[in-house]
């Protein structure tokens, strides 16, 4: 198995979080990457660096506009004279206007931020910058022929949507990769989200295309993060109308029923006949995760991957979540093995 990963996610470290109304250390920290490192190195893999793209690549899933705020936001932030994390306070939700962007940095930050639990530190957009590299690196080698590669990203990437940060995402690394597929050439590239959240940032980014279907399985967003998109109902519009599935599961589902569900999502996938896939590959579905609820053991993150490896598309993994920090690498690599 190809590893692609860069240091530089380090930067991204020491925010705070906004959780169930208590301000709290992230649950997305810098040790997460060394326990997948370290379960990397006994599976006996060797691990690349990503190599450099220039920031025109990542126009290719975001707007213009919201790059710049994302590259600026911190400089700005210190020449306000303030330190340590940025995190937003308003919402431009409904009876607000999202139809002009404002100037001030604070309002600014509230416009492209859809909650307050994604704080910005200095070294955000350097983090979120080489986590996109590692996934358009992994991309690249499957285009060039790869069976499969692995993107170990951090921060995550898939509730960044075009112009949207949140839920500890800031570039959408998944959607980067399929884009990259797309621009080497292949026709139809499928995204299988299996993280417990739904990404409805690559949701919001594929929404309207037929050349990028998106499969999701997550918990219920009547209940789970991000609450406001990833139901049943979603099915793309425009070209897009029938290229998005949405699987939503009730807190406390399984590996019996979880599989059942996968089978139905695989098949949606066969059913676009892409030639290739991108995995967003959060393993917080685990039974100990601490902001999650489903209950997949460690034990069924083997048949999770060979499921999927089984598909025989050329895949590119790409890291989302996964919070159970001691288990995260076991359970990653237990995916992965099956791709190698
Ligand atoms: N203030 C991923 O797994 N927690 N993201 C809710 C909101 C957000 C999870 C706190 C969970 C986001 C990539
Ligand atoms: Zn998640």
């Amino acid at each position: 198995m190809r590893i692609i990963h860069s240091p530089r996610h380090a930067l991204h470290d020491g925010g705070m979080e906004l959780h169930r109304g208590a301000l709290v250390p992230c649950f997305e920290m810098p040790a997460r990457v060394d326990h997948i490192l370290a379960a990397v190195a006994r599976a006996g893999w060797r691990v690349e660096p990503p190599r450099e793209y220039p920031d025109a690549v990542l126009a290719g899933v975001h707007d213009a506009d919201y790059l710049a705020f994302l590259r600026g936001a911190y400089a700005q932030w210190r020449a306000e004279g303030r330190e340590g994390f940025m995190l937003p306070g308003a919402f431009p939700a409904r009876g607000l206007r999202r139809d002009r962007v404002p100037t001030g940095l604070h309002a600014r930050l509230g416009y492209y931020a859809f909650d307050a639990g994604s704080p910005i530190v200095a070294g955000t957009w350097q983090a979120a910058q080489a986590a996109a590299h590692c996934a358009l690196t992994a991309a690249d080698l499957v285009a060039a022929g790869e069976r499969s590669a692995y993107a170990l990203c951090r921060p995550p990437g898939h509730h960044a949507g075009r112009g949207m940060f949140g839920g500890y995402c800031f570039l959408n690394n998944a959607a980067l990769a399929a884009q990259r597929l797309r621009d080497a050439g292949l026709a139809r590239v499928a995204i299988l989200d299996v993280d417990y959240h739904h990404g409805n940032g690559t949701q919001d980014i594929f929404w309207q295309r037929d050349d990028v279907p998106f499969v999701s399985i997550h918990g219920d967003p009547d209940t789970e993060y991000p609450f406001y998109l990833g139901h049943a109902d979603e099915r793309g519009a425009g070209a897009g109308d029938g290229c998005n599935h949405n699987f939503p599961l009730p807190r406390g589902t399984d590996w019996t029923r979880y599989a059942a569900t996968l089978e139905q999502a695989l098949e949606r996938i066969a059913g676009h006949a892409p030639q290739a896939l991108v995995v967003s590959l959060g393993v917080d579905i685990f039974e100990g995760d601490p902001i999650s609820q489903f209950k997949l053991q460690a034990a069924d993150f083997p048949r999770l991957g060979a499921r999927i490896a089984a598909l025989g598309l050329p895949t590119v993994l790409v890291q989302e979540g996964g919070y159970a920090v001691a288990e995260i690498g076991d359970n990653v690599a237990a995916v992965l093995a099956a791709f190698d």
